[in-house]
């Protein structure tokens, strides 16, 4: 198949032009292929010299291999520039500018119930009360026996009790934490406990089978229902931003005498907000001090439970106490 110079110049023109427009490697590729790969014309005319005149062998074998060396540098060229563009491409897509300000990654927020925990220690703290903290799987001697409550009395029964496997109990409230901590602490002293409680009841819009107490223990000498009184009052006012009302009612527990529970104006009905009293003699000598005495010496004070989820309900105005466990988003993320 002999070619003239005139017909190996069209596929010379033919082949620049192709190369030329490649889009890309894999273009180029194929284009390769089409003009020296081993079935393109020009190495089927290479592969026919053999069959030409040796004049003609010369002069076209010339002008065909002359051919193919430029083509060869005509794609090893457009080759390095296709690579530069797809590179240049490649950065100009990774490229991000660094002074855009970043998304604000979502943050959660805290519980209702953690809310007004730390707002009742912070209010506590401000007059002088430490915050201490006790074991919720509790011995049977600090949840009941120490506080005055022996085996059989029928008060243990005001706290429907998980016993555990491990001969201990989920503590029904935190008032064992006043005997573990007189024992090792002489008065005078200011604490409060708070920590979860566990009890065995049904529920309903204010009772849940774990909830949480503040504990509140003050012994020092002289101490009475009267700075019980006052120390309650600021601590609502300062805890609701307010005065509220409340009232005061004869109540019975083991381990104080007198007792009684405070209620607060909910709602035009009273709820109650916890229980209290004045330490019961029995509980100073199980904790290793000595009771206030008639003729002089001695300790006396006062303690207190709040059911902190019921500070909640009133401050956020929450009408059923179950919704602080429910997992619920959409009443969660309203605080
Ligand atoms: C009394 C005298 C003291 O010297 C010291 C503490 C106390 C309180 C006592 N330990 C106690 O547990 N009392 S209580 O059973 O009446 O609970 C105290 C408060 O916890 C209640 O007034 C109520 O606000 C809350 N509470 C009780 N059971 C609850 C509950 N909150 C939610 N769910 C329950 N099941």
């Amino acid at each position: 198949m002999a070619k003239t110079k005139g017909s190996l110049n069209l596929l010379k023109n033919k082949a620049k032009k192709e190369i030329d427009s490649a889009k890309d490697l894999k273009d180029l590729d194929l284009i390769y292929k089409t003009y020296l790969g081993d079935e393109s014309e020009l190495a089927q005319i290479l592969r026919s010299l053999k069959d030409l005149s040796k004049k003609k062998k010369a002069k076209i074998g010339k002008e065909a291999n002359e051919l193919k060396n430029f083509l060869k540098i005509k794609f090893t060229e457009a080759a390095a520039a296709l690579k530069e563009k797809a590179e240049k491409e490649k950065e100009m897509k990774e490229w991000f500018d660094i002074t855009v300000p970043g998304k604000k990654a979502v943050s959660g927020h805290l519980h209702p119930i953690t809310l007004v925990r730390r707002k009742t220690e912070e209010v506590f703290q401000s007059m002088g009360f430490s915050v201490i903290e006790g074991p919720e799987m509790e011995e049977e001697w600090y949840n009941f026996d120490a506080l005055n409550i022996p085996k059989n009395h029928p008060a243990r029964d005001l706290w429907d009790t998980f016993y555990l496997k491990n001969g201990l109990l989920l503590r029904t409230h935190t008032s064992p934490v006043q005997i573990r901590y007189m024992e090792k602490n002489q008065p005078p002293l200011r604490i409060i406990v708070p920590g979860r409680c566990f009890r065995h009841e049904a529920t309903d819009f204010s009772h849940e089978i774990n909830f949480y107490h503040v504990e509140g223990l003050m012994v020092g000498e002289g101490i009475s229902v009267a700075n019980f009184k006052a120390i309650i009052e600021e601590f609502f006012r300062k805890f609701f931003g307010k005065p509220m009302e409340i009232r005061f009612r004869p109540s019975y527990f083991p381990f104080v005498e007198p007792g009684f529970e405070i209620d607060m104006k909910w709602n035009n009905e009273w709820l109650e907000m916890m229980g209290a009293g004045m330490v019961h003699p029995n509980v100073f000598k199980n904790a290793g001090l000595p009771p206030h005495q008639i003729n002089g010496g001695g300790w006396q004070g006062f303690a207190f439970g709040i059911g902190l989820e019921r500070l909640a309900m009133i401050k956020y105005k929450v009408e059923d106490i179950r919704l602080f466990y429910g997992g619920d988003l959409k009443f969660l993320n309203q605080f």
